[in-house]
């Protein structure tokens, strides 16, 4: 809901607004904003305007669920008040407090002054959208703050504080305090200045004084086909600049709604959006009571040493939080401390740390030789052997020794969590808590929520995702949740296309050239193939898993475990991290075939990406009919997070959206259908068909 208000100030009116949570310019406000300007501009009392968000900030832009629809079109558009604003003869004051982002922004500058409170941002953050600033920021921004600057706000979209521009005609006054006072008063003084003859100042007739134009776009344009090589924006955004500096504001206007348009209509904005609405779903747990109240957490205890734990415990050091970490092994602990200092240091080294902050980091850590030491933990995350034998001890100990009310997590990448929960008394304090390796880095986190979660054990692993600065998703319990679930199909993809006649090598390079960050083979030397092996091996025994793996066993049993080992899928030389094709490994895979009566076939680019990307899309499909996942954007969210998925293609599910389900569904039966094709991996999952038949998609949008 939006709501203007118009009151009166001697001969200043004030139009306070709001459209909570972020004031963004939705059809509502824009139409309340526009009847109050044209009222203060009417009324013969009123000599000038002070605009003003009534919430405690500005406006975080243009409304971006508007985008795409109708509603974007209907009524006053930000144009259209931004034309209104430049048109009239009395002054008007934006004071800003809180933020002034993207068409926030543009509002603000299109008004004649702008006063701030020290504390606010601004900044133009479209990029992030895969959009340029479409209401007039490619041409005011530079006429207020140079054109260098302004490229350098908009190309990185960050908001910033407004004190950096203290000194450009962007604010005329930075206040302490009583920002309302401080926009009357200059409205005032503008109004008299008006009166006694002065021109109003306006952004657009600021003039642009660049003598380097052409190097400087040049320079920019350069630096942003490296930087943004799949990214249209940023070319567009020095483009749309160059071309209102060489050609005059209007010409200018004009190029940029050409622009703005052009890259609302494209796909790697579309994905984007998605990805900026996926963000904040992902923390919305439906079931959970609207009352529930996370547990306190001031210390955590860690178990296990060894890479996975010192990862973990390097998070919760950063944001302050005390962790105890335990390791049976004298020798190990004092590794694993070690190797955190390292962590540190190398952040130190690289001008990321300062030193003292590393000193204050180390304190918080607490290395422990006992159980009984982590006894008053209000949390324990164990990162121990990945085998249930060893988990169900350590959760046996941790449910004699810790204390009631404290939450028991593990981070097991594919064990039966509930399993786990069960060894225990207080099935309801046990979470799964996923990280990814390294587990400093990588911004991932599957909260793996039980049967018997309690709803505040999860509430606190959400809260305390944040905490640590972790992209959260809550998944069910399933063998390997919802990313290792989705990697064993892509995996079991990658493999038959080797064992039909591609090589690791070939297939790597399509993906890569498709945009992932690494091909599953270079990725699984990377990780360490033994990893993989080890829980095939495990389901070997199970019976989960009848195909054997014939060519990744053989290459485990003899020791090619990937970069680790100097071998793997590919051979490795010493200090070299380059994946050099290995004659040894086509011997193995030319025999594997021979041995299982293959003629090879050549598989071309497009057919190895699809089948890849679509072996993830089917497998999401089934996750989000077991309601192992709770929305498609959470499992976008996880291949973008947690397994370099493209961002620009959105994740799998919106990627296969963007394709349309028929048409997937469609080349997936095709795969099921040509020579020797596996039929039953290929039907579409339920959901997936049933999507495909009703033109409907995982995410709610298209192309
Ligand atoms: C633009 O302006 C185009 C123009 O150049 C041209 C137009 C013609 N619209 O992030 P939070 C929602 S493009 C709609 O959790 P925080 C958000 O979804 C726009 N909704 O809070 C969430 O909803 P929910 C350029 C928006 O305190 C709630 O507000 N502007 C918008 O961590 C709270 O958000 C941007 O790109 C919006 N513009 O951070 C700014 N913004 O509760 C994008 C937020 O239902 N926004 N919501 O999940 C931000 O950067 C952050 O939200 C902000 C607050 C810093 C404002």
């Amino acid at each position: 809901m939006s709501n203007v208000d118009y009151s009166i100030r001697g001969r200043i009116a004030v139009i306070a607004f709001q459209a909570p949570p972020v004031n963004s310019l939705g059809f509502n406000l824009r139409d309340g904003l526009l009847a109050a300007l044209e009222r203060g501009a009417a009324d013969p009392a009123v000599d000038g305007l002070v605009l003003i968000g009534s919430n405690g900030t500005f406006s975080a832009g243009a409304d971006i669920r508007e985008f795409g629809s109708a509603a974007m079109q209907r009524g006053p558009s930000l144009w259209t008040l931004n034309a209104l604003l430049d048109s009239l003869p009395k002054p008007v004051v934006a004071a800003i407090e809180g933020v002034a982002l993207g068409g926030g922004l543009e509002l603000a500058m299109s008004c004649h002054h702008r006063v701030a409170l020290a504390t606010a941002k601004v900044g133009l953050p479209e990029v992030k959208l895969g959009l340029l600033p479409g209401a007039g920021g490619t041409q005011r921004l530079p006429r207020l703050i140079g054109i260098e600057n302004a490229l350098n706000v908009m190309l990185s979209g960050e908001p910033l504080s407004v004190g950096l521009f203290a000194k450009s005609p962007l604010v005329d006054a930075v206040v302490e305090a009583d920002l309302i006072s401080a926009a009357v008063k200059l409205a005032e003084t503008s109004a008299a200045a008006v009166k006694a003859g002065q021109p109003l100042p306006r952004a657009r007739d600021q003039k642009i004084r660049e003598p380097d134009l052409e190097a400087l776009l040049q320079f920019a344009r350069n630096t942003a086909k490296t930087a943004f090589k799949e990214y249209p924006a940023p070319l567009s955004i020095i483009d749309a600049v160059g071309f209102g500096a060489k050609n005059g504001f209007d010409a200018g206007l004009l190029e940029e709604g050409r622009l703005f348009r052009q890259l609302m209509d494209g796909s790697v904005s579309a994905a984007l959006r998605h990805i900026f609405f996926a963000e904040r779903a992902a923390s919305r747990i439906a079931d959970l009571p609207a009352d529930v109240r996370p547990r306190a957490v001031q210390r955590i205890a860690v178990i296990g040493a060894g890479t996975m734990g010192t990862g973990i415990s390097i998070n919760f050091l950063n944001a302050g939080i005390e962790v105890r970490l335990l390791e049976l092994n004298k020798d190990a602990l004092d590794r694993g401390v070690a190797r955190i200092r390292e962590v540190f240091e190398g952040q130190v080294k690289k001008g990321k740390l300062d030193a003292a902050k590393l000193e204050t980091r180390m304190a918080l850590l607490k290395p422990v030789l006992a159980y009984e030491d982590i006894a008053d933990v209000d949390l324990v995350i164990e990162a121990v052997f990945e085998e249930m034998s060893v988990k169900e001890q350590v959760f046996t100990k941790l449910d004699s020794v810790v204390k009631p009310g404290a939450i028991l997590a593990t981070n097991t990448s594919t064990l039966d969590v509930d399993h786990i929960a069960a060894i225990t008394k207080r099935p309801q304090d046990v979470i799964g808590l996923h990280f990814f390796s390294p587990a400093n880095v990588m911004k991932l986190l599957e909260v793996v929520r039980g049967a018997k979660t309690a709803p505040d054990v999860l509430a606190t692993a959400m809260t305390l995702a944040k905490k640590i600065k972790k992209t959260a998703v809550v998944s069910g319990v399933c063998d390997g949740f919802i990313g290792n679930r989705m990697i064993n199909q892509y995996s079991a993809q990658a493999m038959a296309m080797v064992n039909e006649g591609a090589s690791p090598e070939q297939i790597d390079k399509a993906v890569e050239k498709f945009g992932f960050a690494m091909g599953p083979f270079r990725m699984g030397d990377l990780a360490g193939n033994d990893i993989g092996w080890h829980i095939r091996k495990r389901q070997y025994a199970a019976g989960t898993l009848t195909r054997k793996q014939v060519i990744a066993d053989r290459l485990c049993e003899m020791g090619r475990f990937g970069q680790k080992t100097g071998s793997g899928w590919y051979d490795y030389k010493k200090g070299d991290r380059t994946a050099y094709p290995s004659p040894v490994v086509a011997q193995i895979i030319e025999e594997a075939r021979a041995a299982a009566g293959i003629t090879p076939r050549k598989i071309d680019a497009s057919e190895i990406v699809d089948r890849l990307v679509y072996a993830l899309v089917n497998e999401g499909a089934r996750i989000l009919e077991e309601k192992i996942a709770q929305r498609a954007s959470d499992i976008d969210l996880v291949y973008l997070t947690g397994y370099g998925f493209p961002i620009w293609r959105g994740g799998p599910m919106r990627y296969a959206d963007s394709q349309t389900l028929y048409e997937v569904a469609r080349r997936m039966r095709a795969f099921g259908a040509q020579p020797g094709g596996d039929n039953d991996f290929w039907t579409p999952a339920p959901l997936l068909a049933r999507l495909a038949a009703e033109g409907g998609s995982f995410t709610g949008g298209a192309a």
